[in-house]
């Protein structure tokens, strides 16, 4: 049915039974199909005589957000009517990923559109995949804020993300024989199906211009330029509920008045232009950045707008839900509003807080500050000196110079108040004030801007919280004693083990006899006791082969490397960084390479067959990084036409390495790497993801590492390396020339150095591993000295593997131990221990 040669437009035919018809709340299949059918005809973005995959996606995904659109307006309006305190989760990115899976997944409904595909005469798995996924984001911290809220809306929270409608996501990454090349990622290339333009909801957002003193002794900003904030929602359905909240994504528009026909009708095209053209670039693209500090105007033009924009909507909805004509008390808006703050990216929030509260609404300073600081809280995600924002205090004045008059004064009283109560603090007050006036380069420290407005200010797992109030923020901590929270990140469950793993979900849903661990996934524990079970153990392995197969097809599809599926799959994927250090993994890969070589035949074959997996993007101007690519891609391309060790090792760089494909490799993952040095990683996030697919970790007690360990237990996980408090005086002893290193790690860069992988330059890469060289910090990252441990963590590693009944066992008690990272706990802790809101679900109604 529906495939047959029609008239040359269409392999696909949509069957003739199957009318044009809108259902678009029906559950049934065949009204499904027809509402597909329906959009397929009646959407203005396709031809009607196309029903090829792709125009299939739009119309599926259009039948869906049908659903999501009425849950949402019921979501608000119950929101508007309850009335009760609300989240603002400000973020500069959101790594949404595709969305269709989810959506009809959170519906509950994904059965019955696999059947109306069906009756179209297409299938569901091939479908979802013709979407492009949404990556509006870097990494970790991108990610983390969709999780979020994903758990948001499953918990039925009164909370909203904003963000910013980047034109182009993250680069697409190309591999080529020169290593890594980026692409721009057109992810509206079409159009994306699941948000909604609000063209009544714009907020005009000023830049540059003068402070002006009116008559009364207020103060005013004014002239500059005036940019449009337009809205865009996202609707983000809660799992089994009917919540389903927003992400608000701000477009940059100029306006017709800007628009200068007199010029244009002159020749002047440019100049008539101009605004519209400065308003184009502030959304064209998404920055990206890890560490490096770089690309000034732009970001902080981006920033100013995301915070600008997203303050201008909370203050309207707190005003206009109001009791009755009675205006709200701004002493109430705390009480009714949380703001939180995805590290510093949005610190501009504050001070745009504090001159809308002052010079808009007629505050005084002490009220509006007062409102302020209760409302906002900080999340801080790195400890990497390099990543702490600080902008050039002449840039400030002149984009901001209102906000530059707000963040003076708010660190002169705080400087006065330290120096008064507290003269201990004195030596220390210059490290701990907002503003750097050191003349060389004067500078706004954002993250102390942070944390001396925020009532609350965490890290995002135990070992970084406690990292900050020991180090970064010690000096704080003494004055605010409580103001420091940790909230250990997660991830949600829907999107990383149900919607991805259906094989495993499912027999986790069996052996639990519920399904209930995916809104409660401490209850996987409960597996704890099957651990040995045999039966489980065969279906737990099956499982798992189903993926490894589907994962193998994968890498054959888009590198043409033909791995094999008995082999222990072997994956690290995340941003290529040097504290992540993918170098300790390659020259691991570097020396098993090299004595494989070295063995007999029949000693090769004693060992465990492995295939490495790495993936990740590395940002262009981070140099070491677009190395560390090229060297992987380069010992694959040896390893892997090497016909002596090649079915005992592979080596594969994955490319463009997103949320879709993490979906692909973490259920095909037996071990994972989670190698980064001690104390740097604040968190991590595809750690969680991995656990709870079963795969083990080989990892350093550094972020969440730690956390995992304890919930599941050391035996089950590959320990080694400098824990984070040796790291210091292990550095201070490479540079005083006291490290000795291990002759395997010296073997493995000498195999390179000799070019056993080709001709490219690796000596700068090579020493920044060597100390007190003219590259590098003298391995800043010791690589060298975590080398011999983690080598020797590697041979326990293909030592348990042979043992197939141990490994499933430690597999089971991965997924078992995972509980604790659902992000639905995250999020709990912080709508109870920060933000002070509660559920507020929308009630089904009967009938
Ligand atoms: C800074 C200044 C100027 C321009 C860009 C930036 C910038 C942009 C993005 C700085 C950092 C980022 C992204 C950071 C990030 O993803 N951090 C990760 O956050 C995760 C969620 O908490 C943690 O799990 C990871 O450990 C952390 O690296």
């Amino acid at each position: 049915m529906g495939m047959g040669k029609t008239n040359g437009v269409s392999k696909h035919e949509i069957p003739s039974d199957i009318p044009a018809e809108a259902h678009p709340l029906s559950e049934e299949p065949s009204k499904i199909a027809s509402n597909i059918n329906y959009h397929a005809q009646f959407s203005p973005h396709f031809s009607p005589l196309k029903f090829e995959p792709e125009q299939a996606f739009y119309a599926t995904a259009e039948s869906a957000r049908d659903r999501l659109i009425k849950q949402w307006n019921e979501t608000y309006l119950h929101f508007h009517k309850s009335d009760p305190k609300q989240t603002y989760y400000l973020s500069m990115e959101y790594l949404q990923g595709r969305a269709l899976t989810n959506a009809i997944g959170n519906l509950n409904i994904q059965d019955a559109y696999a059947d109306a595909l069906n009756k179209l005469g297409h299938q569901l798995e091939e479908i979802v995949e013709q979407e492009k996924d949404a990556a509006l984001g870097n990494g970790g911290l991108g990610r983390l804020a969709s999780c979020f809220l994903d758990s948001m809306a499953t918990l039925n929270l009164p909370a909203w993300g904003y963000g910013l409608r980047y034109r182009y996501g993250l680069f697409k990454q190309r591999i080529t024989k020169d290593g890594q090349t980026e692409l721009p990622e057109d992810w509206l290339e079409k159009f994306s199906p699941w948000e909604i333009v609000r063209h009544d909801v714009v907020f005009p957002v000023r830049f540059f211009g003068h402070v002006q003193i009116n008559p009364d002794g207020s103060r005013e900003w004014v002239d500059g330029e005036v940019i449009q904030a337009l809205a865009y929602d996202v609707p983000i359905p809660g799992y089994k509920t009917k919540n389903t909240i927003s992400l608000r994504l701000w477009e940059a528009k100029a306006c017709a008045e800007d628009f200068n026909l007199f010029q244009f009708n002159d020749g002047q095209y440019e100049s008539s232009l101009q605004l519209h053209s400065s308003a184009q670039q502030i959304c064209a693209v998404l920055y990206p950045g890890d560490t490096t500090e770089n690309g000034k105007l732009l970001r902080l033009k981006q920033q100013f707008f995301l915070c600008s924009a997203s303050l201008q909507d909370i203050i309207f909805r707190f005003k206009q839900r109001k009791d009755g004509n009675i205006p709200r008390q701004w002493s109430e808006f705390p009480s009714k509003v949380a703001v939180q703050l995805n590290d510093t990216h949005p610190t501009l929030a504050i001070p745009e807080l504090m001159r809308l509260l002052m010079d808009n609404e007629g505050l005084g300073w002490d009220e509006a500050w007062d409102v302020t600081t209760r409302a906002i809280a900080y999340t801080n995600h790195t400890v990497l000196p390099e990543a702490l924002e600080k902008w050039s205090q002449s840039v400030m004045w002149k984009l901001l110079p209102r906000h530059m008059e707000i963040i003076t004064e708010i660190d002169k009283r705080f400087v006065e108040i330290v120096c008064s109560t507290r003269p201990d603090l004195e030596d220390k007050i210059n490290s701990m004030s907002i503003l750097d006036n050191n003349p060389q380069k004067p500078v706004v420290r954002m993250a102390n801007l942070c944390v001396v407005s925020s009532h609350t200010v965490n890290g995002v797992a135990q070992l970084h919280s406690d990292i900050l109030k020991a180090d970064l923020f010690a000096n704080y901590v003494s004055i605010w004693p409580t103001k420091f929270q940790n909230k250990t990140n997660g991830i949600t469950p829907r999107r990383w083990l149900r919607f991805c793993n259906p094989e495993l979900s499912n027999i986790i849903t069996k052996w639990l006899r519920t399904d209930e661990w995916v809104t409660n996934l401490d209850l996987l524990v409960n597996l704890r006791k099957f651990a040995d079970n045999e039966d489980l153990q065969s279906e737990w392995a099956s499982a798992k082969m189903a993926k490894k197969q589907r994962l193998a097809k994968y890498i054959l599809d888009v590198t043409g490397v033909s791995i094999d599926p008995n082999s222990l799959f072997d994956i690290q994927i995340k941003r290529i960084h040097e504290y992540k250090r993918q170098l300790l993994n390659i020259l691991g890969a570097v020396y098993r390479y090299k004595k494989l070589k070295e063995m007999s035949p029949e000693d090769r074959a004693k060992t465990t067959p492995r295939t490495i997996m790495i993936g990740g993007k590395a940002f262009a101007t981070y140099t070491n990084a677009i190395r560390i690519v090229k060297l992987v891609n380069d010992v694959g391309a040896v390893v892997n036409t090497d016909p002596e060790v090649n079915s005992y090792l592979k080596v594969v760089f994955v490319p463009n390495y997103n949320v879709s494909v993490a979906e692909v490799l973490i259920p095909g993952s037996e071990l994972s790497q989670h190698i980064s040095t001690a104390g740097m990683e604040a968190s991590g996030t595809s750690n969680m993801k991995f656990s709870l697919n079963g795969c083990l970790i080989i990892g350093t007690l550094d972020g969440a590492n730690v956390e995992i360990r304890e919930e599941i237990g050391a035996d089950n996980f590959f320990l080694f390396g400098a824990t984070a408090d040796e790291v210091p005086k292990l550095r201070k002893d490479r540079e005083n020339g006291l490290f000795k290193p291990d002759p395997r790690f010296e073997e493995a860069k000498q195999f390179i150095r000799s070019g056993a992988f080709g001709t490219y330059d690796y000596n700068p890469l090579l020493e920044s591993l060597e100390s007190n060289t003219g590259y590098g910090r003298g391995d800043y990252f010791l690589v060298g000295h975590d080398f011999p441990s983690y080598m020797d963590a590697q041979a326990k590693v293909d030592e348990a593997y042979k043992d197939k009944k141990k490994w499933l066992k430690m597999s089971i008690l991965s997924t078992a131990g995972s509980g604790k990272f659902s992000s639905d706990r995250t999020i709990s802790q912080y709508a109870k221990e920060i933000w002070n809101i509660e559920a507020c679900p929308v009630p089904f109604k009967r009938g």
